[in-house]
């Protein structure tokens, strides 16, 4: 700024600030310059590129490996065998914060009047019981701290993996879905509520409590199916009704059995919680019982150690894949190819 406002001084003082340097002197200067301003410049590329090339030496040193950039999901790719070579094997990890809050829980008399009208439109109308429904009475708002719940069902892939690293037995020979090929990234099942309990006691989670459950699936609003109040036959991986004993498989979804846990994302909570009406039922935490602001039905006490678990499979068909169905079983010695898992953890 200085320079500039002496310049600017001297011209008001009618001063040229180029006066001082003779003509002869400038074309010396110019010449001076041309001859050194190539050597100036080969040097600065020879430096530029002896630089750029200790950095790349130094960069492949470091990383011996090139590692490929492309995006993947790892449910999708990565084996077992892969996981346990590796040096940090791990379960995929992939869960979603619940926030705390009341949500409302279980259903009303009209929701259990429409569940029990679709027991009896579907194919097996004679099985039908409203009693059944009833368990889910009445609709009462609960109040749920954080928590974090697993974004997707439980894999073959992840509990094999427990099985290796923890040299973890299960408690019979099975024939078991994640003992098949190309099973990976089927949700496990034929496992028993202890098994599912060891497995996310050793990934440091616990099973989700039904208040947990049926909140992840619902959110806030009381919701029937994870995705709303409608039904679509094509959102979540179901079953049909059917006599005991028959049939009830259903591939109009696009799977007779069970599903990849990512094939059907529209079966998606409000939350993003991934297959809470179809799929596998899933184990949660507690007892089963009545609830206890239930004053209007009696339901049968099913024994002090009866466990829960929540949501529909590939074999059940709409009316019992919502997000309020419960099921109850003696613990021990159920495992079923349509009962998996998933896990939680406190915040
Ligand atoms: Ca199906
Ligand atoms: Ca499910």
């Amino acid at each position: 700024m200085e320079n500039i406002n002496d310049n600017n001084d001297n011209k008001e003082k009618g001063i040229e600030v180029t006066d001082y340097k003779q003509p002869n002197e400038d074309k010396n200067a110019v010449e001076l310059q041309s001859n050194i301003k190539p050597m100036a410049h080969k040097n600065k590329i020879i430096i530029i590129i002896f630089i750029a090339l200790l950095l790349v030496a130094i960069t492949v040193l470091i990383n011996p490996v090139v590692i490929n950039p492309v995006a993947v999901n790892p449910v999708d790719v990565v084996t077992p065998e892969a996981v346990v070579n590796s040096k940090t094997p791990t379960p995929v990890d992939d869960m979603i914060l619940i926030p705390a809050g009341d949500f409302i829980m279980g259903s009303t008399d009209t929701e259990i009047d429409m569940a029990f009208a679709m027991c009896k439109e579907g194919e097996y109308p004679s099985g039908c019981s409203r009693a059944n429904y009833e368990l889910e009475y009445p609709s009462h708002t609960v109040f749920v701290d954080d928590y974090l719940i697993d974004k997707r069902e439980v894999t073959n892939r992840d509990f094999n993996l427990f099985l290796i690293l923890k040299n973890y037995r299960v408690s019979s020979s099975l024939d078991s879905p994640y003992e098949y090929e190309n099973a990976d990234n089927l949700p496990v099942s034929m496992i028993t509520f202890k098994e599912a309990v060891d497995y996310c006691t050793w990934f440091n989670k616990r099973l989700p409590t039904e208040a947990e459950w049926e909140k992840a699936a619902r959110g806030t609003n009381g919701i029937m199916w994870p995705w709303g109040s409608t039904w679509y036959p094509n959102k979540s991986n179901h079953g049909k009704s059917g006599e005991t004993g028959k049939e009830h498989l259903d591939d109009s979804d696009g799977y007779l059995t069970s599903a990849p846990v990512d094939a059907t994302p529209e079966d998606i909570s409000p939350y993003g919680i991934i297959n809470m009406s179809g799929n596998v039922v899933e184990f949660v935490s507690g007892v089963f019982k009545p609830y206890k602001e239930n004053d209007k039905y009696n339901i049968l006490e099913a024994g002090p150690n009866t466990i829960l678990m929540k949501g529909g499979s590939y074999k059940e068909d709409k009316f019992n894949s919502r997000t309020t169905t419960r099921w109850n079983e003696v613990p021990n010695y159920f495992r079923s190819p349509v009962a998996g898992f998933r896990c939680a953890k406190d915040k």
